[in-house]
């Protein structure tokens, strides 16, 4: 990659929360968090701890000065738990000694007694109990249920779908460091250094001015710190603001693992209606999501798996219902695809099922349903520059697919034990925050006297290379040399009220404001060069590799000269700027709207092995057409396909989440807890980009890269289950998600289960 990063990745260099240098005296915090997943708190003691030498505080939600409320959307987080717990990793009290040692030794000898109250972890026991985070909600087009009746084949089942480790290699963490006047700056690995600023602000009844987060790169993040990084940054401000030093706070791995939200399980009811051409005239779709214990960002989640709840295809009867589950385990959050995936998955299994019993290809009625240019989704949007088709078929031409298909054919019928299945995936994935409010961003651009430029934005590094794209744009538009341009660290003193880099936007809307901010200096460059020149009309002068033209001649002038004349000349070399998203909106009353700038698209096609006496498989290869508009950086984009698409295959395949009755994670190692390697990634990845593509709301017609790829890794599952289907008629096999060997082995030699309901 050309990530501005990668040498000083490779060396070491990089600095992360836990490798900065600390001020003298700083001391260090553990969290003392719950071993149980519901109760009341009869008793806390931590007296004994307190006693423990080099312990300087242990502190409560009673020592916090302001008010004890970190939730995001819906205001039900404590920072530090009062008197009830609601799952096995809340925080309760926090140990502040010499050392992170000390600290952690310490938090043993915290006495504490619970009265254990009943414990829900299935998203759907807790709706019949009444356990919601927020009422369902429900989006619709058409009437389903006039039209059942005239489809060909009506089919309902019930999927369920696990959850997600974000598994960051860089775990949660911050420094505060207190500030003279009673202010507080807080290092932070957060994708979203305005909520630390606004937590911490409440948590210390401060005015957020008081308040100074600066973020230099996160070691990883996928959603997993855009809001889950706050509370671990508010708790070294809370401690530092009492103790008058600085405090740090680096979770262990097998803490970040307990006490983290994950990916969001769902357990969701489809029914389906497909005439005898394949062409689907109604979708009806119940997710139930296992929320955790607080909202966090839950209710957003589950809106974003509405809007994908029909991936790429326009369907004219839909209703698809939200429903959000309060359970006792830690609160799901964020990650990449924020819902989205769940919504796709479900879809996919109802047409891959329909496809199964109408005797037709999965990839007609895919093909067949494919959103084109005019048609509306459910939602409201109506769609423009649909790339749906082209990167579909494209991807069966390109790669070949009847010879694909020929082949596996050839090589499952002389082979017994061991079988092939392909699958499609065809992935359209909406841009923007769906909480309009959200897609502003601002940069402040400095040219310094030597013609070297700094750019500060909202945008944070969390190895996705936002920070190379965005001094590739800025670099064009000057026309000069990259190695000229250096990105700041994400500080809320110069960009404030900053939008979490999230939502595959980091690059759209930072890069947007960086390109604003540069042309205002560019005009000024502009006009003080034909008073330099002798000439009258700045319109005619151009930069070109740094150097200097006038109506297509060039000049004595060069970058460097240009700008020292124009700063003696006293005019201002520096600009802030900012870009908020044009033409979006959503009306919650109706639940309808055009909440998406773009759509990215794209199909994979993936071909599985399955060895169906022993239940191990292996991902053969993946093979895509995406739309990458016209890249910034290719080789950032194709690290961004390739990482997602592993990811993705991740989660459907090997990732599984275990919890026990009593909400105990025992998947909580990475002996436990299985993630895709060097060895199981798929041995062949082929990524095509989709030619004449272009975007005017990404910078210099890019568009967003980071959370469509992971989608393609639906596509794993469904060619694991056709490879299955070949070694045995599976139909009726329970749909759920990941495919673990181990569910391959079982449902393999388990009695066929009898069929799902259709007619
Ligand atoms: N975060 C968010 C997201 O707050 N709103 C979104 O729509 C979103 N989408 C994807 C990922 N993160
Ligand atoms: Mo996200 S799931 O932080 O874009």
């Amino acid at each position: 990659m050309n990530n501005t990063d990668t040498i000083k990745h490779v060396k070491g260099e990089s600095l992360f929360v836990d490798d900065f240098t600390l001020h003298e005296g700083t001391l260090h915090a553990a969290v003392f968090d719950s071993t149980i997943a519901h109760g009341k708190i009869k008793r806390l003691d931590v007296s004994k701890a307190l006693d423990f030498s080099g312990v300087r505080a242990v502190l409560t939600s009673k020592d916090i000065p302001g008010e004890n409320q970190i939730g995001n959307i819906i205001s039900d987080e404590t920072l530090l738990a009062e008197d009830e717990v609601r799952f096995i990793g809340e925080p309760i009290a926090l140990i502040i000694a010499d050392t992170a040692e000390i600290a952690r030794s310490a938090r043993e000898k915290i006495e504490i007694e619970f009265e254990e109250l009943p414990v829900i972890i299935n998203p759907r026991e807790a709706y019949e109990k009444g356990n919601l985070i927020a009422a369902p909600v429900t989006f619709s087009m058409g009437d389903v249920d006039k039209v059942w009746d005239e489809c060909d084949l009506v089919l309902e089942d019930k999927v369920e779908i696990g959850g997600q480790e974000h598994l960051y290699l860089e775990t949660q963490g911050a420094i505060a460091i207190p500030t003279e006047g009673g202010g507080m700056k807080i290092v932070s690995s957060t994708q979203s250094p305005t909520a630390v600023q606004r937590v911490a602000a409440r948590i210390l009844n401060l005015p957020m001015h008081k308040i100074e987060v600066d973020v230099l790169r996160l070691g990883g993040a996928f959603g997993g710190k855009e809001d889950q990084a706050t509370a671990w940054a508010v708790m070294t401000a809370l401690a530092a603001y009492k103790l008058g030093k600085p405090v740090k706070l680096v979770l262990q791995r097998e803490e970040d693992l307990r006490m983290t939200g994950k990916r969001h399980p769902y357990s969701a009811d489809f029914k389906i209606g497909v005439n005898t051409e394949g062409k689907i005239l109604a979708y009806e779709a119940t997710y139930y999501q296992n929320a955790g214990a607080v909202a966090d960002l839950s209710t957003a989640i589950l809106e974003r798996t509405l809007f994908h709840a029909t991936n790429s295809y326009y369907i004219p009867n839909v209703k698809a219902t939200g429903i959000s589950c309060r359970t006792n385990l830690p609160p799901n959050t964020a990650f990449r695809g924020f819902g989205g995936p769940q919504g796709m998955f479900v879809i996919e299994s109802a047409i891959h099922n329909a496809a199964r019993k109408l005797n037709i290809p999965v990839y007609e009625i895919q093909r067949k349903n494919l959103i084109k240019d005019g048609d509306k989704f459910y939602y409201g949007q109506q769609i423009k520059n649909s790339n749906a088709q082209r990167c579909f078929n494209e991807a069966v031409t390109e790669f070949n697919l009847s010879q694909t298909e020929d082949e596996i054919r050839k090589f499952n019928s002389s082979n017994h034990y061991v079988k092939k299945g392909i699958a499609l995936m065809p992935v359209c994935f909406g841009i923007s925050f769906t909480s309009s409010f959200l897609n502003q961003a601002s940069a402040l651009v400095h040219v310094y006297t030597d013609g070297s430029v700094s750019v500060s934005t909202a945008a944070i590094e969390m190895g996705q290379g936002v920070n190379q794209k965005i001094r590739n744009v800025v670099a064009n538009t000057f026309s000069i040399n990259v190695s000229r341009v250096k990105v700041e660290t994400t500080n809320t003193t110069r960009i404030a009220n900053t939008s979490p880099t999230a939502a595959s936007s980091g690059a759209d809307l930072n890069g947007n404001a960086a390109v604003i901010a540069s042309k205002n200096i560019l005009e000024r460059l502009k006009a003080h060069a034909v008073k330099e020149i002798g000439e009258s009309n700045p319109d005619l002068v151009e930069i070109k590799n740094e150097k200097i033209f006038y109506d297509g001649k060039p000049t004595k002038l060069t970058w460097e000269e240009l700008v020292w004349k124009t700063y003696f000349n006293r005019i201002s070399l520096s600009s802030h700027a900012y870009y908020a998203t044009p033409d979006i909106y959503f009306d919650r009353k109706i639940n309808q709207g055009s909440p998406f700038a773009y759509h990215v698209y794209g199909t994979a096609i993936i071909v599985s092995k399955v060895d169906c006496l022993r239940g191990r498989y292996e991902i053969e290869s993946v093979n895509v057409v995406h739309d990458f508009g016209e890249s910034i950086d290719t080789k950032i984009d194709l690290g961004q396909v390739e990482g997602g698409i592993v990811q993705g295959i991740g989660w459907l395949t090997v990732e599984e989440l275990v919890q026990n009755k009593e909400g105990k994670l025992l998947s909580n190692s990475l002996s436990t807890y299985k993630v895709p390697d060097i060895y199981s990634i798929p041995k062949e990845m082929k990524i095509l980009f989709l030619k004449d593509s272009k975007n005017k709301y990404g910078p210099f017609n890019s568009k967003a890269i980071g959370e469509p790829p992971f989608m393609y890794g639906i596509a794993a599952y469904f060619s694991i289950i056709n490879a299955m289907n070949e070694f045995r008629d599976n139909s009726g096999m329970e749909i759920s998600a990941p495919i673990t060997p181990e569910k391959v082995l079982l449902n393999l030699h388990q009695p066929v289960k009898t069929e799902s309901t259709a007619r």
